[in-house]
């Protein structure tokens, strides 16, 4: 019942509605205790290091906590994609116990919704939970008369955290916006799309850090002009018989953290597919920067 329309049917449209979020800011108070808590210090200063982060094991009372193999943990993996696009994965970005103290938070916490929105004179609810986050002062966002609501970082300092962790980890990022989505099953997905708003400029970088149930992620190349229509009316010789598009799939593991960059938006689409056995939530949360 909450998911009416096909993501397929929403995204094609409305790429922007995911943006728009509604917002009871009296319900959420903006001093909560888990943004003192010993994770998000330890995250900071694991965060501080000049090498890619590693984190203990940590959370409640956490002190002391085992170290993981930090060569392991630091693994990043980067897949050229060709063309100045790229991808890099780091599979365990945050630790297995901290980043479940992220999730905790984030599903308790975050005042997410499920708007109802206007598509083409119609009502449809949007396929999972968002919210979104922002500076102050960038490009309002409006979309069928209704205007999401830009929470401050400052209502949720652990998401300050996270962004100061991401920033570590990418040098020369600047990201001044976040996209959290919550994906309550596997039948949650997210169909074929690029994040190729005019919003984020030519080249944009995308961080996405995922939280709890592990899905699939899938790139695939966008068909150039010929090989979508090959020819002008003439039969396409046969040696131009469009092949099956370039694919990469990762496995986007709880407390991982991938990024797209380059032209990684303006030449391939991306997904994640449905997934029968995902019945847990999956919380993933997407730093962009709006220029
Ligand atoms: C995160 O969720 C958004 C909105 O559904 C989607 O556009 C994006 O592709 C997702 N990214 C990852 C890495 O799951
Ligand atoms: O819901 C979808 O299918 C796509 C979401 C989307 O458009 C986006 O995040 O850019």
């Amino acid at each position: 019942m909450v998911c009416i329309l096909p993501c397929c049917f929403i995204h094609r449209n409305f790429r922007l509605l995911v943006l728009f979020t509604y917002f009871q800011k009296s319900a959420f108070a903006t001093h909560l205790p888990l943004h003192r808590s010993p994770m998000a210090s330890r995250l900071r200063l694991a965060a501080s290091g000049e090498n890619p982060i590693t984190y203990s094991k940590s959370g409640a009372g956490g002190e002391g906590g085992t170290e993981r193999n930090p060569e392991e943990a630091r693994r990043r993996e980067v897949t050229d994609l060709g063309g100045g696009s790229e991808v890099v994965h780091v599979a365990r970005f945050v630790a297995r116990e901290a980043a479940w103290g992220w999730f905790d938070y984030l599903d308790k916490r975050i005042p997410w919704t499920r708007p109802t929105i206007r598509v083409f004179g119609r009502s449809a609810v949007q396929p999972r939970d968002t919210c979104y986050v922002a500076d102050e002062g960038l490009t309002d966002l409006r979309y069928s008369g209704h205007q999401p609501h830009a929470h401050s970082w400052d209502e949720f300092p652990v998401l300050k955290d996270i962004l100061n962790a991401v920033h570590e980890a990418l040098p020369g990022s600047h990201f001044n916006s976040l996209l959290l989505n919550r994906y309550k099953t596997g039948s949650d997905y997210v169909s074929w799309h690029a994040d190729d708003e005019p919003l984020y400029g030519p080249t944009p970088e995308i961080a996405s850090v995922t939280f709890g149930c592990e899905r699939e992620f899938l790139l695939r190349k966008k068909l150039t002009k010929s090989q979508a229509s090959p020819g002008s009316g003439e039969v396409a010789p046969k040696r131009l018989k469009v092949s099956a598009p370039q694919q990469h799939s990762f496995l986007l593991k709880h407390g991982s953290l991938l990024v797209m960059r380059g032209y990684t938006q303006r030449d391939w689409q991306h997904s994640v597919p449905k997934r029968a056995k995902a019945s847990s939530p999956r919380i993933n949360l997407t730093f962009r920067r709006v220029l």
